[in-house]
């Protein structure tokens, strides 16, 4: 490992280590135009509620328990440090719970619609996908019509935010272990929204006052999270716009294009961006737009919006969180499109710099300063269409661009589905050579790296120094979110990166034909990681439950209440987790042993704060050969296995990125084409009219 401090490779004025971030920041400081980054040099944090000494519940307060002894003060109330650090903290968690939720309940809602007949433009696309959650959701398939099944599959995934009895259906999915375990300690989830409002019930002023009962608590709406909104929200999409398997495409503000109308969506919902990746192939548009005196139209995404339509139709990623007031920089953006969630506004007057149009498209998120042209599934195709439309006529208003010429081929789209398929084919999939890897000591675990990008820490670097060291000490990598496009952005995502795989983890990747860093998706997409890592602990030979494998899960560079619900969630299904940046309950000792050795004794997993990326590491490593330890496996030792060289399937994917990097025009026609042989039944939309499926025998 590295011999450097945290403080040697990261000098102050480093703001990135995105090459394109940092050439727009040197653009944007030519302008004379404020960004995140330079506001945050104004912008210090607050101490006190930055570690959560800081209580506002009440107009007796704010409360600030500050200086020496802070942890002995309490607040007028009598409400301890414990109380109000765990108060705060189980609200981002509900927070965070009721964003992912409520994106899970408008892909039901949608889904409805569809089977309705009334969301013209939408299908069910992966009707395998649909037939598999309505055995999960006890909704009977035999004999009965698609639309019939979509409609009960969206009727019970709605049930699950208001029912009045039982629990969430999907925590069934969990581990026997797991589930016994929720329910001896009262926190299986039993209703998504019910569990968010109790959460805000229990921290209103004057109810739950233990620090212990007050997380527990927010483990449990947690769950409603992990297990439930997202789990819903992910297996929704796919069944609507089909479920991932690898493609490639490309990566960073080097996608816009300076002869091209150029659109950006930005947001987290795939459903109008879906219809945005449909008008902007279609013909009559697109000579629409060359009559505009451009070469096409090119669509490309911004944070979660942009993992999802990049991992199902190949629509190249302008970037991550941090990214977004950089692309309306570039001047070439003729309309940015956002939906809800992690969009500044910021853009708002940033837009009224350039010609760029911003439109807000969601009731839910408005930004003065933007046109609002409404979504309603009922009308897609034509908002989508008049959106593209509103593109085309502003890209005779452009003023000078400023385009860095950075972009990384990557590869992306891999679904849980996916990797059972390439580990023994669709009838007999399974996670065997994984485990079986795994127990060797050829893998020596596995991280979820994920999250966002945050200001207060150089961009990318924590994600893609985990990304980097992880896999050079054989330990195989899933990315999710502004995480997965930051490793993408910085090349941890093409095929080439299989030479800097140590060399078990390289033989293992190249046997099973997967790379080492798997792309899994959007941020609700984490709740692929929760089956996944369930898949391997049923498998056999690894224990019996989450708890029990070599696993960790990071968020270096987390920013928002989404980042804090999904940490919390993989910590209640017995995972650790490290985040960076800073502890929101830095300031309560209580509370955070409660969330370290606390949790842990009660779930198996936990959640801790290190904002030093080499302690991050050293403490991800120690975490995982303790694990590798209780299940007393051999100890990891690199030097048994050599440089085995490339696969063919390595060499063929490589070749296929070098043809298409010769020609010299790519349009949104040339990427997505898909370079991994198709699991059955899934199928990628080549924009061409064609829907290409290939069957077992082509792999
Ligand atoms: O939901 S990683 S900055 S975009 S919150 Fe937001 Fe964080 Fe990005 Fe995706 Ni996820
Ligand atoms: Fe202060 Fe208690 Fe009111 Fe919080 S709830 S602001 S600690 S008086």
């Amino acid at each position: 490992m590295d011999e450097k401090t945290n403080d040697d490779v990261k000098p102050v004025a480093a703001k990135s280590i995105d090459p394109a971030a940092l050439e727009m920041l040197a653009h944007a400081d030519g302008c004379g135009i404020d960004t995140a980054f330079s506001r945050a040099d104004t912008m210090k944090p607050c101490p006190i509620g930055e570690s959560g000494a800081c209580c506002r519940i009440c107009s007796m307060g704010p409360c600030r328990l500050v200086g020496k002894n802070a942890e002995e003060k309490t607040g007028i109330c009598g409400a301890d440090m414990g109380t109000i650090a765990s108060r705060h903290f189980a609200r981002q968690v509900a927070g965070g719970v009721s964003a992912h939720s409520d994106h899970g309940r408008d892909m039901a809602m949608t889904l409805r619609a569809v089977a309705l007949g009334e969301a013209a433009g939408y299908k069910v696309k992966d009707e395998q996908k649909l037939h598999v959650v309505a055995e999960y959701l006890g909704v009977p398939t035999t004999g009965r019509e698609v639309n019939e099944i979509a409609l009960d599959v969206a009727d019970v995934a709605l049930t699950q935010f208001g029912q009045p009895h039982g629990e969430i259906i999907y925590t069934k999915r969990a581990t026997p272990k797991r589930q016994a375990k929720w329910r001896e300690l009262g926190i299986t989830p039993r209703a998504i929204d019910r569990e968010v409002v109790e959460v805000l019930h229990r921290t209103h002023e004057g109810v739950d006052l233990d620090a212990e009962n007050i997380l527990k608590s927010a483990l449990r709406c947690s769950l409603a999270d992990g297990w439930g909104g997202a789990m819903l929200s992910t297996d929704i999409s796919d069944i609507l716009f089909g479920t991932p398997s690898p493609l490639s495409s490309e990566v960073n503000l080097g996608v816009l294009k300076d002869d091209q109308v150029n659109v950006i969506v930005h947001g987290h919902e795939p459903t109008l961006s879906a219809m945005l990746v449909e008008a902007s192939r279609d013909p009559e548009l697109i000579a629409e737009a060359k009559a505009a005196g451009a070469e096409g139209i090119n669509l490309a995404g911004i944070c979660c919006t942009s993992n999802e339509i990049l991992m199902r139709y190949g629509i190249p990623a302008a970037g991550n969180f941090l990214h977004q007031e950089l692309a309306v920089l570039t001047g070439a953006v003729e309309v940015m499109v956002v939906d809800v969630q992690c969009i500044m506004q910021a853009l708002g007057p940033l837009a009224q710099r350039f010609h760029t149009k911003l439109v807000t498209t969601s009731p839910k998120a408005k930004i003065p300063g933007a046109t609002h042209v409404e979504f309603d599934e009922h009308r897609a195709p034509e908002t989508a269409r008049e959106i593209v439309r509103m593109a085309i006529a502003n890209y005779a208003n452009r003023g000078p661009i400023h385009i860095p010429d950075f972009h990384e081929p990557l590869v992306a789209g891999f679904s849980h589905e996916y990797l059972n398929y390439m580990q023994g084919g669709f009838h007999r999939g399974s996670f065997r050579p994984l485990n079986d890897a795994i127990i060797a000591g050829r893998v020596r675990g596995l991280a979820g790296v994920v999250g966002c990008n945050n200001v207060r820490v150089t961009q990318d670097e924590g994600i893609v120094e985990m990304i980097k060291r992880f896999i050079a000490d054989d330990v195989m990598v899933v990315v999710t979110g502004c995480a997965a496009t930051a490793g993408a952005k910085a090349g941890y995502l093409s095929p080439e990166i299989l030479d800097h795989a140590g060399p078990g983890l390289r033989e293992v990747m190249e046997a099973i034909g997967i790379p080492p860093v798997l792309h899994l998706g959007s941020c609700v997409d984490n709740s692929r990681i929760l089956t996944v890592l369930t898949q391997v602990a049923t498998e056999g030979g690894l224990g019996e439950d989450i708890d029990d494998l070599p696993a960790v899960g990071l968020c270096p560079e987390w920013m928002c209440e989404k980042a804090i619900a999904i940490g919390t969630y993989f910590a209640a299904s017995g995972a650790h987790v490290i985040f960076g940046v800073s502890s929101p309950v830095e300031a309560s000792s209580v509370a955070t042993r409660l969330m370290t050795e606390g949790w842990e004794e009660m779930v198996g997993g936990d959640l801790e704060f290190i904002p030093d990326w080499d302690a991050m590491y050293a403490r991800s490593l120690e975490l995982i050969d303790a694990k590798r330890a209780a299940l007393k496996l051999p100890q990891y030792d690199p030097s048994q296995y050599g440089d085995s060289g490339d696969s063919t399937f390595f060499a063929e994917i490589k070749k296929y990125l070098a043809d298409q990097a010769a020609e010299a025009e790519r349009g949104v026609e040339t990427v997505g084409s898909p370079v991994y042989p198709l699991a059955e039944g899934h199928s990628h939309d080549h924009g061409d009219g064609h829907t290409h499926t290939h069957d077992e025998g082509e792999a």
